[in-house]
């Protein structure tokens, strides 16, 4: 079979030296790295729909690249063609695994029934070519946000009949992705949230989103589903605002709605600096609330405001994020997915492979030298030290609940304290982990 895709050979492993624009050069898929095959540790993934449904279409301007399955309408015949040439694509490039939406891999579909009827055609057609790529699929989700039924939201909508529409998207989905073996399922609400707060009723729609998710926890529970839930955090884009502004937000919703222990996050780099936040801030949030899942990989521009989605190159970022996820003890059924797009210049097929090779290097690079900084343990032990104090008798009674404030005031009066500042010494640790990277 021939796709687009088919004048690009394979891309392998040739190391650092290699010449090979074409090749791997970090990203060495069997190397043990802190005991684990880097393939173990990224667990990364080809999205579907910045690759193979984006056309290069921009605001001002109409398509660009060329997807022959998207020149006319998508019907099952152009789809399958779309799903063929994906699947050519993960293969020669070597990827564990992929992610969808529903209306990325089935035909154009208007109508509920339409897009329901069209996955269930679909559906067999994705788990042969699975089982004979070996591609397993990281996760799946619904498109909530396309349809012009889901204007004013999805779950968060005003209308129940809406919410049905929704709900019933995810029912089929979350079965699908279940049954394609998925390893978690992705809830991204870009238009749970509002563009004008003088026609919403916040706390109602909070507590309809509350109860969607409670519903789909539930549901995957009935049908015996092991991943995990995700919800992706962004501030904003499409709606004003949204409700998933970014981690922290999203750990006090679910703790607000009972979630937590059953919902975990998917954070996204270029989300996280749109809510003006860094992508190591998000990471580190999600990990000190207890519900890091994944991560969306991308950068955005500095200099823009939007969600530029392009593919993450910042080696020294990218070391930060892995510290931050190997003292963790590493992704469980998350992973690394490449939600980024190349540009609507980038018209040569094999753009689309530079843009994943590059990133794959580059978190390849940032998982070495995160694991070197590992294995050295001066940043490590220079922070246990900065906290030292806390691991006295004193530290640990107020921690445990020991001592009232009444009780700490007092000791401090009586032994009149009066610490002197110490170095934070930051200078010196970026100086120190530079040398890592
Ligand atoms: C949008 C975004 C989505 C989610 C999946 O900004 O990141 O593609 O990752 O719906
Ligand atoms: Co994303």
């Amino acid at each position: 079979m021939t796709t687009i895709f088919s004048g690009v050979p394979p891309i392998r492993f040739e190391g650092p030296d290699s010449d090979n624009p074409l090749a791997y050069r970090y990203y060495d898929a069997d190397r043990i790295v802190a005991g684990r095959p880097m393939k173990d540790h990224m667990r990364w993934a080809v999205c579907f729909w910045h690759s193979f449904c984006f056309t290069g279409m921009d605001p001002f301007g109409w398509a660009t690249l060329p997807r022959p399955w998207m020149a006319g309408p998508v019907d099952l015949a152009a789809a399958t063609e779309r799903l063929d040439a994906a699947f050519d694509f993960f293969s020669r490039l070597g990827a564990p695994y992929f992610t969808f939406h529903d209306h990325d891999v089935a035909p154009h579909a208007m109508t509920l029934r339409e897009l329901i009827d069209g996955m269930a055609r679909l559906e067999p057609l994705m788990a042969e070519r699975m089982r004979k790529t070996g591609v397993g699929l990281l996760w799946g989700t619904a498109n909530l946000t396309a349809h012009p039924r889901y204007a004013a939201g999805a779950a968060t909508n005003p209308d129940p009949e809406v919410f049905a529409c929704a709900a019933a998207q995810v029912h089929a989905c979350l079965e699908t992705t279940h049954r394609l073996g998925g390893e978690n399922y992705v809830l991204w609400g870009g238009r749970e949230g509002y563009d004008t707060l003088l026609n919403t009723d916040m706390r109602r729609e909070l507590d309809q989103y509350g109860r969607f998710l409670a519903m789909i926890v539930e549901h995957k529970h009935r049908i015996g589903f092991k991943g995990a839930i995700l919800v992706e955090p962004k501030p904003h884009e499409p709606a004003k605002h949204m409700y998933d502004r970014d981690a922290a937000t999203c750990a006090a919703f679910l703790r607000r709605y009972g979630l937590e222990g059953e919902v975990e996050l998917n954070i996204e780099a270029n989300h996280a600096t749109l809510a003006g936040n860094s992508f190591e801030h998000e990471v580190a949030t999600a990990i000190a609330h207890g519900v890091f899942g994944s991560i969306d990989l991308n950068r955005g521009d500095p200099h823009n405001g939007w969600d530029t989605d392009q593919f993450a190159m910042d080696v020294g970022e990218l070391t930060l994020v892995w510290r931050r996820i190997l003292k963790a003890g590493g992704l469980r059924t998350g992973g690394f997915n490449f939600d980024a797009k190349i540009r609507r210049q980038s018209v040569s097929v094999d753009d689309l492979f530079h843009g994943h090779i590059g990133s794959v290097d580059a978190l390849a690079r940032g998982l070495l030298a995160a694991a070197d900084l590992e294995a050295d343990g001066k940043l490590d032990t220079f922070v246990s030290q900065r906290y030292a104090g806390w691991e006295g008798s004193e530290g640990k009674a107020i921690l445990a609940g020991q001592v009232s404030l009444a009780d700490v005031a007092k000791a401090a009066l009586n032994r009149n304290i009066e610490p002197q500042p110490v170095s934070g010494r930051q200078e010196f640790l970026e100086n120190y982990v530079s040398r890592f990277v």
